[in-house]
Parts: C-alpha cells; structure tokens; sequence
C-alpha cells in the first residue's frame, strides 16, 4: 500500500543563544585561561587557547543562532555547560517533555489522535538513558495502545527512523507510527572549544506516517521510497558512554563529547550524499531536474550549496533548498525534518522533493517525496 507523511510537528526551545553572545563567554573564558596559564605558555608548556569570532562562525558554517533547552549556565564561564534541574523517577524527563510537545503538534498537522498509533520511534543523537526507553515514556504520556523504543543514529536518525516506519505500514504491521526527533545536543557541546562551541542548537521534531487510505491531512505527501547507507568513520565521534565508570577515565575529558575533523567530513561526506541522493532519484527514474524542493540536512551551509550545485550544475536557490541553519544551527537528525516543516505548504499536487541527512557513522539517508 502507498504510505504517506501526513503531518509534521516542530518544538522549539524558549532560549536562543546569538554568535555574538557565544563567542563573548567563549572568549572571556580563553582570555581568563592564557592569563592565569601564563608562564606554562610562555614556556612552551601549554598552547593558548585560541580566540573565537562571531564573522567566522556565520562565514564557515551559516549559522547566526541556536536555540537551547536550557540557557543557565552555558555563558557562564565558571561553567560552561547548561544547567538542568535533575527530575525524579516519577516526573517528565527532559527528553520526553521535548518530545511529547512535538509529537502533539504532528498528530495535530495530521488531523489524528492518539488512538490512530500503534508505534513511537524516539530516534536521535542522545537519549538521556538506556531504559525505560524515552519513547516507552513519550507512548504512555500521549495514550498511545502498542508499541514504541528509542533509536541512535546520530545525524541520520529521523531519516533512519523514518524508514523503519515507511517499511512498518507497508509491511501492514503499523497502521500509524509516530517518529521523534528530540535532539537535546546542548549537554554534548564542548563550549571550551573554539572550533566546535557554536555548531550545535536543541530542537524536537516529530512525523506521522500512515496508509495513504487513512490519510485525512491538507498537506501530505507519498513516500516514494527511502534508502539509508552506512560508512564507517571515526571523523564525527563522541566517547561518552556508560562504560566510563569502569574504565576510569575521566567523564569531562574533551573526548567525551562532540569532537570532529570537521574539515575531513566536508570532504568526504558532500560527495557522498551527492552520489546518495543521485543514484536514489536514478532508482526512480526521476531526472534531477524534477526536484522541487531539497529538505537537506542542516549542518553547514557551504557544505549544502556543494551538494546540490554537484548534481544541478548551478547553486541552488533558498527556494530549492532551504536552509534553516542560520535560526536553529545544527540540530543533529533534525535539520531536514524543520526544513520540510517550515518550506512544504506552498508545492503543488504531483511535485517531488528529497529529505536528505549526512552525518556521523558516517550515515546518509534519503526519502523521495511527492506532494498528493
Ligand atoms: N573562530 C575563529 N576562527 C576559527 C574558529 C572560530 N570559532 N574555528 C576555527 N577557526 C579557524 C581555524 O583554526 C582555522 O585557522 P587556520 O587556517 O589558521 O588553521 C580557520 O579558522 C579555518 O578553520 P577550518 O578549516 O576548521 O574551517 P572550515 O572552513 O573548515 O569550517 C567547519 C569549519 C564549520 C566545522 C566546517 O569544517 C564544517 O562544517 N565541516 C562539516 C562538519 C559537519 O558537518 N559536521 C557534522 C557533524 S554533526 C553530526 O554528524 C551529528 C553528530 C551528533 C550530534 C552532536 C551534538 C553535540
């Protein structure tokens, strides 16, 4: 049976954090750091910590904000990581409330109700725990009868979650699954890192997806098909686990968290979701040209611009691809789901567009889509 996207839901964060105001802690905290280090960097001892630069963020990467779950704490640089309230075993974890206000806004956009899902994926970078899965949470609070469990998939979470929930309805075994993206990055970033501090904002996303017979959406569309591709690499990578407290490293090491050879991925990843999306839409037998609409993932503007001018031969225009990267920065395996939410209400019946993540793993996943 064809399977449809029939709604699509964006939550975000109350605080925003602006490049300016990022790189002004960023850069007390290393001013603070080379003079109290001194003599070991003058000896040559220490290196010191470079300066950062509000011009060179929005120039490298697009990106003039992000949004963040909580802002207390994240500027202030006697700290340097958010500050959340820690929630007992009965309360909403912090996950799950992102989450579920996502997850509300899908089923409203879709026009149904819990009682039309059988399945939640909770698919992202982090989940905040191992068990009960956040989706087993996020399931209960909605009153959702079946089934749900969490996924990790970094970068290509939602597109990977997307998938298993296309093959579940046409398989017959779903009749509506929910797939949620609540991506929680800020607690990862290093904001003692100059190459790093300004990439990541938090988000949650959440999709509907269901026969197209039962589809009572204005705006949805037929999933064509999806194709997911995994590479190993060890350019994107975080070390944080749970395995910290029995090898006795130390959990704030600089390891532990996002780290990258961000120039490395560039190279490497634009070709290959070039040749990803390009030979997903040859399987089709859809020309390039058909595309109306790029829902890219959202990590770097000029990394963007290279995928898309590789398989059009010209830049592509925002109305092609939208990018979205200046207001929510990277948000992990939501970036291509806000970019469908915001940019899709205006394409006509019969119009094609690609979802398309790339990320870490390194992991690309792609959906054709056509507007019903
Ligand atoms: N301010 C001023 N100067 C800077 C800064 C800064 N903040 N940062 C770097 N510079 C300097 C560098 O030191 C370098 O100086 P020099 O030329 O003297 O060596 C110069 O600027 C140029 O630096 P780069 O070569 O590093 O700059 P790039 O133009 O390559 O831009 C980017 C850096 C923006 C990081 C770019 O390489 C990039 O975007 N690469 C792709 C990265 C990417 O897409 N990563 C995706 C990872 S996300 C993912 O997969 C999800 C993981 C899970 C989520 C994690 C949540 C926490």
């Amino acid at each position: 049976p064809s399977v449809v996207i029939s709604g699509v839901g964006l939550w975000t964060p109350n605080y925003s954090i602006s490049n300016e105001e990022l790189v002004a802690s960023y850069n007390a905290w290393a001013e603070r750091f080379n003079t109290e280090h001194a003599q070991s960097i003058e000896k040559g001892e220490l290196e010191a910590k470079p300066l950062s630069s509000a011009a060179f963020i929005e120039k490298a990467s697009g990106i003039k904000s992000r949004y963040i779950y909580a802002k207390e704490g994240a500027l202030d640089i006697e700290r340097m990581r958010p500050l959340l309230d820690a929630r007992g075993d009965d309360d909403v974890s912090h996950q799950a409330e992102m989450a579920i206000a996502a997850a509300k806004k899908a089923l409203i956009a879709a026009n149904k109700t819990a009682a039309d899902i059988d399945m939640v994926i909770v698919s992202c970078a982090y989940t905040q725990r191992s068990y009960p899965a956040i989706a087993i949470e996020v399931q209960a609070a909605l009153g959702i009868e079946g089934f749900g469990f969490d996924m990790l998939v970094a970068c290509s979470a939602a597109t990977f979650g997307l998938q298993r929930a296309v093959d579940a309805v046409k398989a017959g075994t779903s009749k509506g699954v929910l797939v949620i993206n609540p991506e929680l990055t800020s607690p990862q970033v290093n904001y003692m890192d100059r190459d790093s501090h300004f990439i990541f904002g938090d988000v949650a996303t959440a999709v509907v997806i269901e026969p197209s017979a039962t589809c009572q959406s204005a705006h949805s569309f037929e999933v064509v098909s999806t194709k997911c591709v995994t590479s190993y690499s060890n350019n994107i990578r975080s070390n944080f686990g749970y395995l910290a407290r029995v090898t006795d490293e130390d959990p704030y090491a600089a390891d532990k968290l996002f780290h990258q050879n961000g120039r490395k991925v560039f190279k490497e990843v634009c070709p290959m979701a070039a040749e990803h999306i390009e030979a997903h839409l040859h399987s089709e037998g859809i020309p390039v040209s058909d595309l109306k609409r790029w829902w890219l993932h959202q990590a770097n503007i000029n990394m963007n611009l290279l995928i898309s001018k590789r398989l059009l031969g010209r830049d592509a225009t925002l109305e092609e691809a939208p990018v979205v990267l200046d207001e929510f920065a990277n948000t992990a395996s939501a970036g291509s789901i806000i970019a469908f939410a915001k940019y899709h209400e205006d394409l006509s019946c019969g119009d094609i567009g690609v979802i398309c993540s790339f990320g870490a793993g390194y992991s690309i996943g792609s959906l054709i889509l056509r507007k019903r």
